[in-house]
């Protein structure tokens, strides 16, 4: 078994935010079902430890492109999780003013630069990112996740030649959750192995357990370290699984009930919650805790999302184009 090496106040935050996100999605799926979320609304549950083990390993100045189910991400981020559900909800005081919805978060501050509803649209643009990190010699790292039906679009392929031949500073992380919206990967690809695409390209890939927070954490924080000190790029693919439909729209008749019970005997966070028992880090009354803060953020923002007003239609073409021209990759 693999050694922690994480300090308690750390491990203790890595599930605080695994459940934080569990429970923000599974808040979501309600508000969405009774109408107050529209539009598609795609949810990460199952796959919080690609999304913590990963986006933990970065440092303060490094960067995130990533795709549409990607609420987890801007929770992760530091992003508030009721500004996160107010733009699911459409509502002013969301992360994008209640312009983009679910798909569309972005959050400067906090280094999320989407949010992007296109498969594979957003590789260009996080390649394009790396290139002016490396063009100002700066030691930036930009990660740019994506799932692995992405691996099939030619952006996706362009973007990693570019940046092998560029030199430049991605880490590119496959999620890999079995399913694009209903086929899986051995019906799409001509190469079902997705870490192997990447050796196309010339770029070091691996793959990992995305089940497991520690496996992931682990290869991200190396694989993170390995594209500031070289300034090339890495590949990861992490094997994971979502509990719920592609989006909310899915009646799920392309797989069976055994196998998503068979994949939820691995849930990430229990995972981690025996890990951490184990090692004498958490107990029962300290998880009782961190679950009860957790649902009291979730209904915080709730509230908050709810209680939020629209847009004013009278703003509708505000932000289409920025007059700042400092709004670049600067901050
Ligand atoms: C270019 C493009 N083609 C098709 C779609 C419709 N679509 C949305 S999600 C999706 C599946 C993508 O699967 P994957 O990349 O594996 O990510 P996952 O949703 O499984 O996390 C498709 C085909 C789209 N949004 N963009």
């Amino acid at each position: 078994m693999q050694t922690l090496t994480e300090n308690k106040e750390q491990l203790i935050e890595y599930y605080r935010q695994m459940v934080l996100i569990r429970l923000f999605e599974e808040r979501a799926a309600q508000l969405y079902t009774q109408a107050h979320i529209g539009g598609y609304c795609h949810l990460n549950v199952g796959e919080e430890a690609t999304v913590v083990g990963t986006l933990s390993a970065l440092g303060p100045e490094d960067i995130v492109f990533t795709y549409y189910r990607e609420h987890g991400h801007a929770i992760a981020l530091g992003s508030d999780p009721a500004a996160v559900m107010a733009e699911l909800c459409g509502k002013q005081t969301g992360l994008s003013k209640g312009r983009g919805g679910s798909m569309h978060l972005f959050d400067l501050e906090n280094r999320l630069y989407g949010g992007y509803g296109i498969v594979g649209g957003h590789l260009p643009l996080a390649v394009g990112a790396a290139l002016a990190i490396q063009y100002r010699n700066e030691k930036r790292v930009v990660m740019c996740l994506f799932g692995e039906g992405a691996t099939n679009i030619g952006a996706f392929h362009e973007a990693l030649n570019l940046a092998k031949v560029y030199h430049l500073p991605v880490l590119f992380v496959c999620v890999n959750n079995q399913y694009a919206m209903g086929s899986t990967i051995k019906e799409d690809s001509a190469v079902p192995e997705v870490w192997m695409k990447a050796c196309a390209y010339d770029i070091p890939a691996e793959r990992v357990d995305g089940m497991d927070l520690f496996a992931v954490r682990e290869a991200s924080e190396r694989l993170v370290r390995e594209v500031r000190e070289t300034g090339e790029p890495r590949f990861l693919e992490a094997d994971t699984y979502r509990f719920r439909g592609h989006s909310m729209a899915d009646a799920g008749r392309y797989r069976t009930q055994d196998e998503v019970r068979q994949w939820q005997e691995r849930d990430p966070i229990q995972t981690v919650v025996r890990r951490l028992e184990e090692d004498g880090i958490l107990d029962p009354d300290l998880r009782k805790r961190l679950d009860s803060a957790a649902e009291e953020e979730v209904e915080r923002a709730t509230r908050f999302a709810l209680e939020s007003p629209h847009p004013d239609t009278g703003h509708l073409s505000d932000y289409l184009y920025t007059e700042d021209e400092e709004t670049t990759i600067a901050n």
